[in-house]
C-alpha cells in the first residue's frame, strides 16, 4: 500500500508543476476586439470572473472562441464539464465560499435544460452567479437548416425566470456591454442569486460595424447590502437588554472572519444562547460554551428546549423561522408565539415571487430588521460600545442546557471492528477533522449534528438549498476549486445517490487538477426515501418490509470505486469499520495536501443516526 502511495504522491507532484499549462491556447498573436462575441467576453473580463464553468454548444461557438483566442483562456479561465448540471453545482460550490460570483456558459435551450435543476438550487442557496446562454441565430434568415431551428426558442430564458434574479438578451453589442455589467450588479447584490445572459448567435458572431465604449465596471458595482436603520438598532438593543433568556439563531450569514468574530463577541457580549443550522454554511463555534445544542435544520430535541426556554430571539436571516417555531412549539404556523419577542434580520423578502415558495412560511416577526445581517451584528456591537454596557455573563438559565457536546464526545467511540452505523462514521470523520484546516463542502442526510464540530466561517459550506439530489459532487469540487490555493483540505461527504446521480463531475476536478477529497456514506440505497415508503406502508397498514422495492442501488452493486479511478482519482477497496475508514482518511489527506484527489468508499449499515425528529423515520431532510 506505502509503494502505490508514494507512486501517487509522485505522479501528484508532476502533475502539480505542469498546472499552469492546462488547456493553453497558441499562436494568439494581439488578438483585437472585433467581433460581438468579443465585446461579451471583454467586459467580462474586466468584471474580474475568474473561472467560466461549461460545457460547449454551437449556439455559443462566437462567444467560446472569443474566451479562448481573444482573452487567451484566462480570467475567465474555461473550467470543462462533463454535464451542464455540474457546471452550474460547481459555480454554486464556487460562490459558496467566495460570495463572488463565477461564469457558467450553457448551450442553448437544452444545455439550459439540464442545467435548470442545479439553477433552482443556486436560487435557493443564494449563491451568486453569471450564466451564459445562447439562441439563434434569431435572425430566421441567417439559420442552419434544422439544427439552428431546433435549437433556437423564443425567450428562452421563461424555462429559468421563477428562479433566477434577472435575465436579458441584447440585441447589439453596445446592449450586451450594459446587459453584462447589469447581471454583475445583480447577482453580487444581496440576498445573491444567478443571473442569465442569452446571447443570440447571430450577434455573437457579427463582426463590428462600429466603435464599442467599455467602461469602467467600478462605476456599475452594486451598493452595499443595507445597514438597520438607528433606530431600529436601538429598539432591538433595548428589547434584547431586557431578555432574561435571549437565543440567537444563526442562519445565512457571510463567510468573512471578521464577520464570525464579531457574531461571537455579541453573543458573549449579551450572554445569548446559539443555535446554527445544518444546512447552511458554519456561522458560529459549535463548540463554543453558547452553542447549546446541535445544529439541526428541524428543531431537535434539545434545540426545541432552547426555543420554549428564550423569551427573545434573534434571528439572523435563519431558513426556515415560522417552521422552526411550529415544529418546537407544536403551534400553527403564523401569528405564534405570542410570549417571546422576535426580531428577524433579513433582506430576502425583496427576492421572493410567486413561484418558488423557498420563502418559506410567514413568521410573526415583532421588530423586523432590514438589513444584511452581519451588518446589523456590527451595528448592534457598536451601540453596546458606546454605552460601554457590554456584559459577558453567562446565562445560567440556557447554559443548564448545554449537554450536547460532552454527550457527543461520551458517545463518540465508534463500534471497534463491527460494520459501521452512520453516527460511527460521522464520529470518525469529525475525529479525523479534529484540528485539521477542513472545509466539508457537504454532509449527507442523517449526518448527526454531534458530528458537526466546526471553528471557522469555511467548516462547512452547507447543504444542497434545494433538495436536489445530484448536486453534491459539483459543489465539493466548486469548494475546492474556490480553495484550491489554500492549506485547506475540502471534503465532500455524500450519499451514494448523490454521488452516482453527479459522478461525472470528477472528470473536472482532474482535467484541472483541483485537490480534492470525496467520501461516500455507501448504503446502497435511496435510503431517504426507503423511510418514506416504509411510512406509507405504515399509515395505509401495508406491509412495511416492502419499503427498499425502487429504492435500493444494489444486485448489481455498483463499483463505487472504479467509476473514480475511471477519473483519474486515487482510491482504495472500500472500507467498512471505523478503524479501516481513519487509515483511508489520513492517506487520503496525504495525497490531496500534495495536490491530488482521493476517494473513499465508505460502507455503512442503512440508517440514519438517531439525533433527533430531523432523521426520524419517514421524516427525512428531503421529499
Ligand atoms: C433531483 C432529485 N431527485 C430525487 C430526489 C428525492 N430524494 C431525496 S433524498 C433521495 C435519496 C438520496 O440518496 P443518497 O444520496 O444515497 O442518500 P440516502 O437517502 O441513502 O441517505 C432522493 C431520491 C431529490 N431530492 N432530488
Ligand atoms: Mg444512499
Amino acid at each position: 500500500m506505502k509503494a502505490t502511495v508514494a507512486r501517487k504522491l509522485s505522479q501528484t507532484n508532476n502533475r502539480q508543476a505542469n498546472k499552469s499549462k492546462i488547456d493553453r491556447p497558441e499562436n494568439l498573436g494581439k488578438p483585437q476586439m472585433k467581433w460581438g462575441s468579443d465585446v461579451v467576453a471583454e467586459v467580462t473580463r474586466r468584471l474580474d470572473l475568474k473561472y467560466i464553468a461549461l460545457v460547449p454548444g454551437a449556439s455559443y461557438r462566437g462567444f467560446h472562441d472569443s474566451v479562448v483566442n481573444y482573452l487567451g483562456n484566462r480570467n475567465p479561465q474555461m473550467v470543462i464539464c462533463l454535464h451542464e448540471e455540474h457546471a452550474v453545482s460547481i459555480a454554486d460550490g464556487y460562490g459558496k465560499v467566495t460570495e463572488e460570483p463565477m461564469a457558467v456558459a450553457l448551450h442553448a435551450n437544452v444545455g439550459l435544460m439540464h442545467a435548470s435543476m442545479p439553477i433552482f438550487n443556486a436560487w435557493c442557496d443564494r449563491t451568486p452567479m453569471i450564466i451564459f446562454g445562447a439562441t439563434g441565430p434569431v435572425d430566421a434568415h441567417r439559420r442552419r437548416p434544422w439544427i439552428d431551428w431546433i435549437h433556437t426558442s423564443k425567450d428562452q430564458a421563461s424555462i429559468i425566470r421563477d428562479y433566477t434574479k434577472w435575465d436579458d438578451q441584447p440585441v447589439s453589442p453596445q446592449a450586451a456591454v450594459e446587459s453584462v455589467l447589469r447581471a454583475n450588479q445583480i447577482t453580487r447584490s444581496a440576498p445573491y442569486g444567478p443571473v442569465y445572459i442569452c446571447l443570440d448567435a447571430g450577434l455573437q458572431e457579427a463582426g463590428l460595424t462600429e466603435e464599442i465604449s467599455v467602461p469602467d465596471p467600478a462605476r456599475f458595482a452594486p451598493a452595499p447590502a443595507p445597514a438597520a436603520p438607528r433606530a431600529s438598532v436601538l429598539k432591538a438593543l433595548k428589547a434584547i437588554e431586557k431578555a432574561k433568556s435571549p437565543l440567537i439563531l444563526m442562519g445565512r450569514v457571510s463567510r468573512k472572519q471578521a464577520d464570525w468574530d464579531r457574531r461571537v463577541r455579541f453573543a458573549e457580549a449579551i450572554g445569548a444562547a446559539v443555535l446554527t443550522s445544518s444546512n447552511d454554511p458554519s456561522a458560529f463555534p459549535t463548540t463554543h460554551s453558547l452553542h447549546l445544542a446541535a445544529p439541526c435544520l428541524r428543531p431537535s430535541k434539545d434545540a426545541t428546549a432552547l426555543i420554549k426556554k428564550a423569551d427573545l430571539i434573534l434571528s439572523l436571516d435563519w431558513l426556515d423561522l415560522a417552521g422552526a417555531f411550529r415544529l418546537s412549539l407544536g403551534t400553527a404556523q403564523t401569528q405564534v408565539p405570542t410570549d417571546k419577542t422576535i426580531i428577524q434580520c433579513s433582506v430576502d423578502s425583496i427576492r421572493t415571487n410567486g413561484w418558488s415558495m423557498d420563502h418559506q412560511a410567514l413568521a410573526a416577526v415583532d421588530i423586523p430588521i432590514f438589513a444584511d445581517p452581519d451588518q446589523f451584528v456590527a451595528q448592534l456591537l457598536d451601540e453596546l460600545d458606546v454605552k460601554k454596557t457590554a456584559r459577558i455573563r453567562a446565562r445560567p438559565e440556557m447554559k443548564d442546557l448545554a449537554h450536547w457536546n460532552a454527550a457527543a464526545m461520551s458517545k463518540s467511540s465508534a463500534t471497534r471492528g463491527q460494520p459501521m452505523s452512520l453516527w460511527d462514521m460521522a464520529m470518525t470523520v469529525r475525529e479525523f477533522a479534529k484540528g485539521r484546516p477542513v472545509t466539508f463542502a457537504r454532509l449527507p442526510i442523517g449526518w448527526p449534528g454531534e458530528a458537526y464540530e466546526f471553528d471557522g466561517p469555511l467548516s462547512f459550506m452547507g447543504n444542497d438549498g434545494g433538495g436536489a439530489v445530484g448536486t453534491g459532487p459539483g459543489h465539493t469540487i466548486g469548494t475546492a476549486l474556490a480553495l484550491k490555493d489554500t492549506e485547506r483540505l475540502t471534503i465532500g461527504v455524500l450519499g451514494d445517490g448523490d454521488y452516482l446521480m453527479g459522478v461525472n463531475a470528477l472528470w473536472t476536478a482532474s482535467h484541472f487538477e483541483i485537490p480534492v477529497m470525496i467520501v461516500v456514506a455507501d448504503n446502497r440505497s435511496y435510503y431517504n426515501d426507503e423511510m418514506h415508503q416504509e411510512r406509507v406502508a405504515q399509515m395505509r397498514g401495508r406491509p412495511p418490509q416492502n419499503r427498499w422495492i425502487g429504492q435500493r442501488i444494489d444486485d448489481p452493486r455498483v463499483d463505487l470505486v472504479a467509476i473514480a479511478r475511471a477519473q483519474d482519482f486515487e482510491s482504495e477497496a472500500p472500507v467498512s469499520t471505523s478503524e479501516a475508514l481513519a487509515k483511508a482518511l489520513k492517506r487520503g489527506a496525504e495525497i490531496v495536501a500534495k495536490g491530488g484527489r482521493y476517494f473513499i468508499d465508505s460502507v455503512v449499515q442503512p440508517g440514519y443516526a438517531d439525533s433527533g425528529p430531523d432523521q426520524r423515520a419517514g421524516d427525512g431532510k428531503k421529499s
